[in-house]
């Protein structure tokens, strides 16, 4: 939200014009940064311990710095799936991502083995990809084995256009590397960014990585989060698509070009560190993408549910009253938070006592614990500097702050002059957990929210307080314009390097706004090196504070992010603004988190600010109730924009967040599959239809897992909506008479009036709902209703699903005797014999429980009768507690045009008054008949 000032808006825009100079015309002037590298010698080591090779510099050029001379290669199979590629000076050590802060495997310092020579290494037989290279210039190329496609290759290519792009260049503060790729490859990830284009990464559109606090409502341009991975999909041949993903790990700032038949890193500083994962579905990428930087963080039953936030809660009083609001206008909320004014001065763990009083805030927060609701404040890491302030006091006694000129380093941030702490620093994690805990104990928070982490600052460069006025200026209106005296840094090789990355999108130096680059953290290790690290550390420190506090489920939310970030943490997408277009962005930047490993995400629903419209609002609430992160927040500025606030949102709110709140045991079975192997809550459509080419674009609409269709009404005044179906039966969540039928690939007009959103249920598919509720707490304790979609009126068709139960909030999320259970349900239908059953992994937890399905509900059958009664086994034994069982069938046998030949009512045959204990296995059949 904070925009430059008019005189630096003027230095930043010589920056971008000369940005955009270098940016443009690449292939011109590319050419003679660097000559390449000769490969020297290539060993194989003994035990699969990969490939040392030594490379040496062809020509040294000047441009961005001298070469180094000698390289390290380093190529290892770590697993079937994934390849790493590593290469680095072979003389000195250089700044990777420290190996703690985001553990892997170790390069080894040097070895002796057979020399190699094939020009290919496959790793031996159980390996997936296979590596090969080239001496002179050395280039390497990737491929996979099963169908020969070559997914990377650096080797430099020429058109008759001139060069593709030049040769790997590695010199001190720029390294740069190209691959080559076919023009039909699909690409994604690579953020955190903006992209108004959806999706796919389109040509020629900038990437810049390197985290800033630049608001989302920016295109295009370096944002919180840093994740150097893409993930590439291709039709290979006639054959079907496949996907794999590159990492390159690195956590220097870069620029990467696309340019539709190439890609090229230019990054300045660190080493080449890639991984590659084989694929073939997007899934599978994912899962070996998250083998590597982690699995993402379970999160409580409860994050599933409903929040409301907001910047400008003045007292404890309005925030009393929005629950109350809520309760009231019947909404479901779980998570009331606190922006920055429960604290005195804006200071990180205190608590205003006068619009905040402790008792009555606890009091509070009795109230709501006991309905399962819960509190969440937020946290920036700026420090306020004030020896009568008792953290600052603390932190200053463990040293732990980030310094430049070997003094802390001053900061601006809201409480006024800030310093930051070094949460690479081993002490600072003592310092910051017992901060928490001894927050804890004055405010029983059950979760954390760091914002401001990239980290933000009000000032640049070399900053000392004024001595001619006050700083925070006494009442000023603009407490984010810098009040610091402050001398821009240009001397020293960090704060000014030779190639300029386009920070900020507006090729601002690399410190405008953060801290400088020549800064210090702990051990020496320097800010520009360590600059898009500072969320992800500091989000490591607040998992494990809230995790020691209560022995629950951690809930941490942050705005900065790095790869790995998603084990620890939630992400939403930072400042958005009200409007129709913010709305559409927030899909891609949410599939791309999924992709990144971190799928518990959303963003500002309604806007963060200025003021939304009514009409906006309620569509952004029927979008938002299928965030996995789903969460209302504004600004001060902005007029109140909760739920409740206007009568057509609030009927929105009724309608989506009560399928929400249904769908809770899917969402978080959902939340089970993301943490014990990566797959992303909301995923583009193409994860479940790699083959359907026309979705690879598509960014309109979402997947929530395999199966549920979410495509929200993105335009003003319209109450229509086009979808494009994958081919298949598709059944309308909200009223599953309804059916879509899609034909030849074309987007499909749906009604959508004004308090409807569309969402749909694939054939094939069997998914656990419960009766919902106003809280997740309460509607846990609901009956379980199963949906089973056959393909509509199949002769035999098939259908599966789970659902994972646990406590809800345990910190570990496991398949555990005792602890959880997992049921897989099936479903078969074979000339109108239809048979439902479960296969139960730890039945006990869900017995002891006492979890029942109440209803057995199917989708896609052709006739409304049933010939004989429902048999119905339990543990193999056949059930004679049916008396109350009943079948009730609705909608209609007859299919009845509605609008075209793509929508039709379909029969929905239930099966209820059930009484099966989850923790069973069940199975019942039937016969469908004429009734
Ligand atoms: O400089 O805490 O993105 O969600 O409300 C603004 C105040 C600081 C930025 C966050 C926003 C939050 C706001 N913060």
């Amino acid at each position: 939200m904070l925009l430059p000032t008019s005189s630096s808006t003027a230095v930043v825009v010589v920056f971008w014009f000369a940005s955009v100079l270098i940016c443009c015309f690449p292939r011109v002037l590319h050419a003679r940064v660097g000559y390449g590298y000769s490969l020297s010698s290539l060993k194989e080591l003994p035990d699969g311990g990969g490939l040392l090779g030594y490379l040496q510099i062809k020509t040294s050029t000047t441009t961005y710095g001298s070469d180094v001379p000698n390289l390290k290669l380093f190529v290892k199979h770590e697993s079937g799936d994934r390849l790493r590629i590593h290469i680095t000076d072979a003389d000195k050590e250089r700044w990777e991502v420290p190996y703690d802060l985001l553990p892997r495997e170790k390069v080894p310092g040097a070895g002796t083995g057979r020399e190699q020579n094939h020009h290919e290494y496959t790793g031996g037989s159980g390996t997936r990809l296979v590596f090969g290279y080239t001496n002179d210039p050395f280039g390497f190329s990737v491929r996979r084995k099963s169908d020969g496609e070559v997914l990377f290759n650096s080797s430099s290519s020429s058109s008759s256009s001139g060069d593709l792009f030049g040769p790997m260049v590695f010199k001190d503060q720029y390294l740069e590397i190209s691959t080559t790729l076919p023009a039909s490859a699909a690409l994604y990830g690579l953020g955190e960014n903006t992209q108004p284009g959806g999706i796919r990464i389109r040509p020629n559109d900038p990437y810049t990585l390197y985290t800033n606090d630049v608001s989302a409502i920016k295109l295009n341009t370096d944002l919180y989060g840093s994740h150097p991975f893409y993930m590439d999909v291709r039709k290979i041949g006639g054959e079907g698509a496949s996907a794999h993903g590159v990492l390159l790990l690195n956590s220097n700032g870069m620029d990467v070009f696309y340019r539709g038949d190439s890609l090229t890193y230019k990054i300045i500083g660190g080493v080449f560190d890639f991984y590659f994962f084989a694929g073939t579905t997007p899934l599978e990428v994912v899962d070996q993408y998250t083998t590597l930087i982690g699995r993402p963080a379970a999160m409580p039953y409860w994050a599933f549910g409903f929040h409301q936030c907001r910047w400008g809660y003045k007292n404890l009083s309005v925030v009393e009253a929005v629950v109350e609001g809520y309760r009231q206008a019947k909404i479901p909320l779980d998570v009331i938070w606190n922006d920055d004014d429960h604290m005195i001065a804006h200071r990180d763990f205190t608590l205003n006592p006068v619009n905040y009083p402790r008792p009555k805030l606890l009091e509070f927060l009795t109230k709501i614990h006991a309905l399962g609701m819960k509190y969440i404040v937020i946290n920036d890491p700026g420090i306020a500097v004030d020896p009568n302030y008792d953290v600052y006091r603390r932190a200053m006694e463990q040293d732990i702050f980030i310094k430049h000129d070997g003094k802390p380093y001053l900061a601006q941030v809201w409480p006024g002059p800030v310093y930051f702490p070094d949460f690479l620093n081993p002490r600072s994690a003592s310092w910051w957990i017992d901060e928490i805990e001894r927050f804890h104990r004055l405010v029983p928070i059950d979760g954390l929210w760091i914002d401001m982490n990239e980290a933000s600052n009000f000032c640049t460069g070399d900053c000392k307080l004024p001595t001619t006025h006050s700083c925070p200026i006494p009442g000023n209106e603009k407490p984010w314009i810098c009040c610091l005296d402050c001398k821009n840094i240009t001397n020293t090789r960090w704060d000014d390097p030779p190639y300029k990355i386009n920070v900020s999108g507006i090729g601002a130096p690399l410190g405008y706004k953060t801290i400088a680059t020549s800064a210090e953290h702990y051990n020496g290790i320097l800010e520009y090196n360590a600059h898009s690290i500072y969320g992800l550390s500091e989000a490591v420190v607040t998992h494990r504070a809230l995790q020691g506090l209560k022995g629950k489920r951690p809930f941490v939310l942050t705005r900065s992010t790095f790869v790995g970030s998603g084990k620890y943490a939630a992400h939403w997408t930072g400042d958005n603004q009200g409007d129709w277009k913010n709305l559409r962005y927030s899909i891609s930047t949410m599939l791309n988190y999924g992709m990144f490993g971190m799928p518990m995400v959303g963003s500002d629903i309604c806007g963060f600010y200025p003021q939304p419209t009514e009409e906006l609002c309620n569509r952004w609430i029927q979008l938002g109730a299928f965030y996995p992160f789903s969460r209302d927040h504004a600004n001060f500025h902005s007029p109140r924009q909760e739920l409740y606030v206007w009568n057509t949102v609030a009927e929105s709110a009724r309608n989506a967040l009560g399928l929400r709140y249904k769908l809770l045991p899917y969402l978080y079975t959902l939340n089970y599959d993301a943490h014990v192997s990566g797959a992303p809550l909301a995923r583009p459509v193409f994860f479940s239809f790699p083959n359907f080419t026309k979705g690879y674009e598509l960014t309109t609409q979402f997947l929530l897992g395999e199966s549920i269709m979410v495509s929200p009404v993105l335009k003003k005044q319209s109450t229509v909506v086009k979808v494009l179906f994958p081919p298949g039966s598709w059944y309308n969540m909200f009223d599953m008479t309804k059916v879509v039928l899609p034909k030849d690939d074309r987007y499909i007009t749906l009604d959508a009036p004004w308090n409807e959103i569309n969402v749909h249920l694939y054939q094939n598919t069997i998914i656990p709902m419960q009766e919902g509720g106003l809280r997740s707490k309460d509607a846990r304790k609901t009956p379980f209703t199963i949906v089973v979609a056959f393909p509509l009126k199949a002769e035999t068709a098939e259908a599966v699903g789970k659902v994972f139960v646990d406590d809800d909030e345990s910190t570990e999320m496991e398949l555990a005797d005792g602890k959880s259970t997992l049921v897989v349900f099936r479903a078969s239908l074979d000339g109108g014999k239809v048979r439902v059953w479960s296969d139960v992994k730890m039945g006990a937890f869900a017995r002891e429980k006492g979890f029942i399905i109440g209803t057995v509900r199917v989708l896609g059958l052709e006739s409304t009768g049933i010939s004989n009664a429902v048999e119905i086994k339990i543990d193999g034994e056949v059930s004679k507690d049916i008396e109350n069982v009943r079948f009730v069938s609705s909608g209609l046998a007859e299919t009845t045009k509605l609008e075209g030949d793509t929508k039709k009512r379909v029969t929905v045959v239930d099966v209820t008054g059930l009484g099966l204990p989850l923790g069973k296995k069940f199975s019942m059949t039937w016969q469908m008949g004429v009734q």
